[in-house]
């Protein structure tokens, strides 16, 4: 009996010392520029922070681009495989993740993300900024439709269409998509979506990595796109919590 104890009790050590490895410790989806002007599918991106204390891992997670039926259109798996240490992601750290990671002539600038998404049949392909690569579904790259789409972040235990509610860590969903997405509706419990931000704008949590797990408006605002920056909001009374004043200078910037 005391020997049961005392298993139960080092077993009960051992969790609350263990390093957190998972990426259920709290990464979410922080920003979405799916409204780009311009040439619109090459400057897309969407960014991931780790809102939880601790480091997380992305090794094999994946992220899916969904279609109206709440099929995702494209699964996109980062390398490794889940349970991996190789792509570590601190806490408050943000990464960006372009749909290409293009250089220069066009904004933004995306050609130092992080990550791109991948194609292998219907892309361009940076050498420089390492693939998130689609594993199954879609025709063609990640698009992010300006009238209304959605994301899922996965474990990527599963990574085939449909994408196992379960596995699910975080979605976002924006505009009236024309059917109900009830994959994201079970990861949200929420039925509403975010609205839809004009060209030019980006969708961004407020503040950074808040989540109430709603899709739409408890979470997501109008905000001014940063790239791998902390997000910056179209309106800062949007936010519970006050604006950086280094962000005024962001603004001004806009207006000059
Ligand atoms: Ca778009
Ligand atoms: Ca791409
Ligand atoms: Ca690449
Ligand atoms: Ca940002």
């Amino acid at each position: 009996m005391v020997r049961t104890a005392l298993v139960f009790v080092l077993l009960a050590l051992a969790a609350a010392t263990a390093p957190a490895l998972d990426i259920w410790n709290r990464v979410v989806f922080n920003e979405i520029y799916y409204y780009v002007p311009g040439v619109d599918i090459h400057n897309e991106y969407i960014e991931l922070v780790n809102a939880g204390g601790t480091v997380a891992f992305l090794d094999g997670a994946v992220i899916t681009d969904e279609g109206d039926d709440g099929m995702p259109e494209g699964v996109f798996r980062f390398p490794g495989v889940r349970g991996g240490h190789t792509i570590p992601i601190q806490p408050g750290e943000i990464l960006l993740i372009a749909v290409d990671a293009v250089p220069g002539e066009i904004e933004p600038d995306l050609s130092n993300a992080d990550w791109e998404f991948w194609h292998p049949a219907d892309d361009n392909n940076n050498p420089d900024v390492p693939n998130i690569t689609l594993v199954s579904g879609a025709n063609a790259d990640v698009a992010l439709a300006n009238v209304g789409d959605g994301l899922l972040l996965a474990t990527g235990v599963d990574s085939t269409a449909a994408i196992d509610c379960w596995t699910v860590v975080d979605g976002v969903n924006w505009g009236a998509v024309p059917d109900p997405v009830p994959i994201a509706w079970t990861v949200c419990d929420d039925p509403e979506f975010a609205e839809l931000v004009p060209q030019g704008n980006s969708l961004g949590r407020c503040p950074m990595g808040v989540d109430n797990n709603a899709c739409s408006a408890g979470d997501w605002f109008m905000m001014i796109p940063t790239p791998g920056e902390p997000n910056l909001p179209s309106f800062p009374s949007d936010c519970a919590s006050p604006v950086r004043e280094s962000s005024w200078g962001v603004i001004k910037a806009l207006y000059k």
